[in-house]
């Protein structure tokens, strides 16, 4: 018995513990799973990831999955950990995933927004802490940037706000924050390699696919639809759990400069914003008790997206 499986996966986790938990997860790993740090946050943290993978002669494609760039949403970290757990046990089994680890790499960051994450761990005033913490532009007394404001997708257009106190501050500039040029270099370089791009945030109970911006429309829309429609249905047969699928300003509103649309303008063709439970009752405060069966559920949504890419 490793280490990790020890490890509680149904509680949420301070930053420190899910550091602690990678490195253990890699050592216990070995051949499968290395630590890549490839960014620096505001504050001058590491940004980290997983990457998961069998060696294979093969060229191989790659799954981007990216947890926590919003600090309240804890329900998200809590799920690249249940993912990472979940592929790790299924390919000694499951010729399936066996396969699929032997074509791709899985590329999971728990915690993307470390300097917010560990804000909102602060305490009781600081939970609903949104963006991270770099410091507002000269003249402004407020801290943050929405990190899912800040990447190079029309960037300022819509949905977003110029004042550096609003919780959708997109940034002075695009990729301004070092946390979204941690991602746009670390894809960017490799963009050929991904055939999917998952964010997951929280809450709404939604598989969001590009765009943000109502006037443009992604070329594989169509099949985007289809396909998150088909992951909803397996979502379902899990917990009964309903997922609503669109673009954001088909669901809710507009908006610019998130990760999902920078990734789709980039080419990676399966792109998708994951807003995991629940519908308000909770919201961000989501109960430990529910972290199992959310995860669960969208476990099964993602591994439906990542087949359905992979056997393309
Ligand atoms: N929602 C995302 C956000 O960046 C989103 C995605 C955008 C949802 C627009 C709906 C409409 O706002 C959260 N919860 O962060
Ligand atoms: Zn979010």
């Amino acid at each position: 018995i490793s280490q990790s499986d020890n490890y509680d996966y149904y509680k949420y986790h301070p930053m420190p513990e899910i550091t602690n938990w990678m490195t253990q997860i890699a050592k216990d790993h070995p051949d499968v799973v290395t630590i890549v740090d490839y960014g620096q946050t505001y504050e001058k943290r590491t940004i980290s990831l997983l990457k998961i993978g069998l060696n294979s002669e093969a060229k191989k494609k790659a799954i981007w999955m990216d947890c926590g760039i919003h600090a309240r949403e804890w329900i998200a970290p809590a799920f690249c950990q249940y993912f990472v757990k979940q592929i790790l046990q299924t390919y000694k089994t499951d010729p399936k995933m066996e396969k699929m680890m032997m074509n791709m790499d899985f590329y999971v960051t728990p915690v993307l927004n470390v300097d917010g994450y560990m804000y909102s761990w602060q305490d009781n005033t600081t939970r609903l802490w949104r963006k991270n913490m770099s410091p507002g532009p000269s003249g402004c007394n407020c801290n943050g940037t929405d990190l899912n404001r800040n990447f190079n997708a029309n960037w300022g257009t819509i949905g977003v706000s110029f004042d550096c106190c609003s919780n959708t501050f997109c940034g002075s500039s695009p990729i301004s924050e070092t946390e979204a040029q941690a991602v746009t270099y670390f894809v960017g370089s490799r963009k050929e390699d991904f055939l999917c791009f998952f964010t997951i945030h929280s809450y709404g109970q939604l598989l969001l696919v590009p765009y943000g911006h109502p006037n443009f429309t992604a070329p594989n829309y169509n099949e985007l639809i289809e396909v998150g429609l088909a992951a909803a249905d397996e979502i379902k047969k899990v917990h009964g759990t309903h997922y609503t699928v669109g673009t954001p300003p088909d669901v809710l509103y507009a908006n610019s400069g998130s990760s999902r649309d920078w990734a789709r303008q980039q080419g990676i063709p399966f792109s998708y914003t994951f807003e995991l439970r629940d519908n308000g009752t909770f919201g961000f405060e989501l109960p430990e008790d529910q972290i199992k069966p959310s995860c669960e559920e969208a476990y099964e949504g993602a591994l439906y997206i990542i087949t359905y890419a992979h056997d393309k």
